[in-house]
């Protein structure tokens, strides 16, 4: 399905159709909800501050350096400090979420918890051997105890540096030591930073922005890390994986179970038991049938590039799945889980549960997750969802008709493999494809959904003029799902949407042009890979050497701050879209856009228009590839026989 939506609020059929369900029956959706509350401008402009009851202190938004906090405090200080909060709580959700990968890991190479167990030991050796764990001789479990030791001390270690630093090229551990911002550990680091952001603390700017690096660097190179690599060695490392996504994966005659959130044990238990002969057999008695089990947002990206579980759809689609009226459960971990779920399931059979400890929600049924008898927690769960359907049976339901094929799954050993094969796998035909231009660079396309735009056009849009522009796009998160069900995870959109380099290199190996690397920790794999680039050489000594760009066009959350910022100071040029939390002509504003660039080589940029973005992210990839003297390589490609005849003669 290739068409997109008429609807002012979305491009995507599915979210359009429930929409107009929504707005005949009255249901309140964030879509809705966006219209009425107008954001406020200073909040906007990070113009307010309420860090002492002295406040809160507003500064104009449109002349903030003019004023100052009760305090003294300067716009910069005011919006350094809340920049930092972002991150340090972005930071914080993945360092957390790595935490509990880490103790169920920790729990299982130890032999406590029986219900998982280590499912990819080649990973497991990787990352041992990667981290400098002699593995000759030792088994799996020792492999795995030691490893769960070295990764466990990562969050409450005090000095150092954490463990996945060394897997950053050379250049840019040596720039990251000389600037003083290697993590010490996990925690340390977002609790020094609430600490700095404290009213009377820190209150130099580029000193916050110091920890802010630090912190985010604790993100991306550490929790994000160790949840992604720990939960591939757990639940196994992705592949490419063929899958389905959107609502139209619902069914009406069966027991339709959502699970979403982030963290990947929920699901990976509850897709355990419905296979199992008794619940298949309940459901069949209440008159279903069978069992139809679906992901959405993180916890379904965990899944579909793992396991191949239909994906119900992204962020914003989470209340339209509800208006369904065919969602029987909907259980949810943590994370981007809107509070208003809990009061919209009860206008339909759907059973909203929650089932983590970090996340109850007021008028919502609690189940909690028992990850030491984690299967019968699941039973618990789908035995529930049965019953509702039992209610919901003959009840109308709308359900759109739509979802879309993919092929996802491409992490960091995958695009290894496709690139070079089980014997020379190898980055290096990317970097040649690059090098000779067929490929002009690679984008990270990233982040949430957010309803203060047009759901999922910004994402498409750029996607679209990235790849026409030879641009490869790696993708993780709700942008994924966003560009899955728009039809370009499938090797036939190379081409149909990509330029003739891309498209002739997609071709040859028979990959799509954009690939699904995973869930929002799984940012990680790309860091990995543009090291990985590095290494395999041609293409300069740093990650910010590189001809590559990351962008959450229709970002929300504090993750996403966290995110962009261990892009930006591990040397990534990164542009975020929406709206961004600093006012333009201010001298902090001048520190993120252009002056990390001397420090670290990459910046932050903000553009909401997908156009212009995309102009952006190509221009910064164009003047990397000059830097590197392959822009003349790149221009050769473009020309036609006879000129290419004259340059030879
Ligand atoms: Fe105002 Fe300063 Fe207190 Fe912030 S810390 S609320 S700027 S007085
Ligand atoms: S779920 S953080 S809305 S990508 Fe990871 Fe989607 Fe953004 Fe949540």
């Amino acid at each position: 399905r290739f068409e997109m939506a008429e609807d002012k609020r979305t491009v995507c059929p599915s979210t359009a159709e429930l929409l107009k369900v929504a707005d005949e029956k009255g249901y309140s959706t964030a879509f809705h909800r966006a219209e009425k509350m107008k954001p406020c401008p200073i909040g906007a402009a990070s113009a307010c501050c309420k860090h002492c009851s002295m406040g809160p202190c507003r500064l104009s938004p449109k002349n903030p350096q003019e004023g100052r906090g009760v305090c003294g405090a300067t716009y910069e200080t005011i919006a350094s400090r809340n920049f930092a909060r972002m991150v340090a709580s972005g930071a914080s959700a993945h360092i957390d979420h790595g935490r509990s990968i880490a103790h169920l890991f920790y729990q299982v190479a130890h032999g406590e918890i029986k219900e998982f167990e280590i499912k990819d030991e080649f990973k497991l050796r990787l990352v041992c051997n990667e981290i400098g764990i002699e593995t000759e001789g030792k088994s799996k479990e020792e492999l795995a105890k030691e490893l769960a030791e070295i990764l466990w001390n990562d969050f409450g270690k005090q000095e150092g540096e954490i463990t996945f630093i060394k897997r950053a090229p050379k250049k840019r551990q040596e720039r990251w030591r000389e600037l003083g911002v290697v993590p010490r550990g996990c925690d340390r680091e977002v609790v020094e930073l609430m600490h700095r952001t404290h009213m009377g603390v820190d209150q130099d700017y580029t000193n916050i922005f110091k920890q802010i690096s630090r912190t985010a660097l604790a993100d991306g190179w550490g929790g994000s890390m160790i949840a992604t690599e720990l939960s591939d060695i757990l639940f196994g490392r992705p592949m490419p994986t063929i899958g389905k996504v959107d609502l139209g994966l619902l069914k009406e005659d069966e027991v339709n179970i959502i699970v979403h959130g982030h963290e990947p044990q929920l699901l990976d238990a509850i897709s355990r038991v419905v296979e199992e002969e008794e619940l298949i057999n309940l459901a069949k008695e209440k008159g279903a049938k069978g069992i139809n089990l679906l992901g959405m947002c993180c916890s379904g990206n965990e899944m579909l590039v793992r396991y191949g579980i239909p994906h119900a759809g992204n962020f914003m689609q989470t209340e339209v799945a509800v208006i369904t009226g065919a969602v029987d459960a909907m259980a949810v971990d943590v994370q981007c889980i809107k509070q208003n779920l809990a009061d919209l399931a009860k206008c339909f059979d759907t059973l909203f549960v929650t089932t983590n400890t970090r996340c109850h929600i007021e008028n919502a049924p609690h189940m909690e997750f028992d990850e030491h008898n984690a299967l019968e927690s699941a039973r618990r769960i789908v035995r529930e969802a049965i019953e509702r359907f039992a209610k919901r049976k003959g009840k109308p339901v709308v359900i759109p008709n739509y979802y879309s094929n993919i092929v996802g799954g491409f992490s960091h050993e995958a695009i290894n493999y496709i690139l070079g094969g089980t014997f020379r796998a190898s980055y290096w035909p990317l970097n040649d494809n690059i090098i000779n231009g067929r490929i002009r660079g690679v984008a990270g396309v990233v982040g949430c959904t957010n309803p203060r735009v047009k759901h999922d056009y910004v994402h498409v849009e750029l996607v679209k003029e990235l790849i026409k522009n030879d641009v490869l796009v790696v993708q993780t998160g709700c942008s994924a799902i966003t560009l899955a069900k728009h039809g370009f995870m499938h090797p036939e959109a190379a081409k149909k949407y990509a330029g003739a380099g891309l498209a002739e290199v997609c071709e040859a190996v028979g990959m799509p042009p954009v690939l699904h690397a995973g869930s929002c920790v799984d940012n990680s794999r790309i860091l990995i890979a543009l090291s990985e680039m590095v290494k395999v050489g041609g293409l300069g000594e740093d990650i910010s050497d590189l001809p590559v760009a990351g962008a959450a066009p229709e970002w929300m959350s504090e993750k996403a701050i966290s995110i962009g910022h261990y892009f930006v100071a591990s040397g990534v040029y990164t542009v975020f879209g929406v709206t961004f939390p600093s006012v333009e002509g201010t001298k902090f504003d001048e520190y993120i856009r252009k002056e990390l660039e001397n420090l670290y080589g990459g910046m932050w940029d903000y553009e909401p228009d997908p156009y212009e973005m995309a102009k952006k992210m190509i221009a910064h990839i164009d003047k990397k590839r000059k830097a590197l003297g392959i822009d003349k390589a790149r221009e050769r490609i473009l020309y036609d026989m006879e000129m290419r005849r004259k340059l030879e003669f």
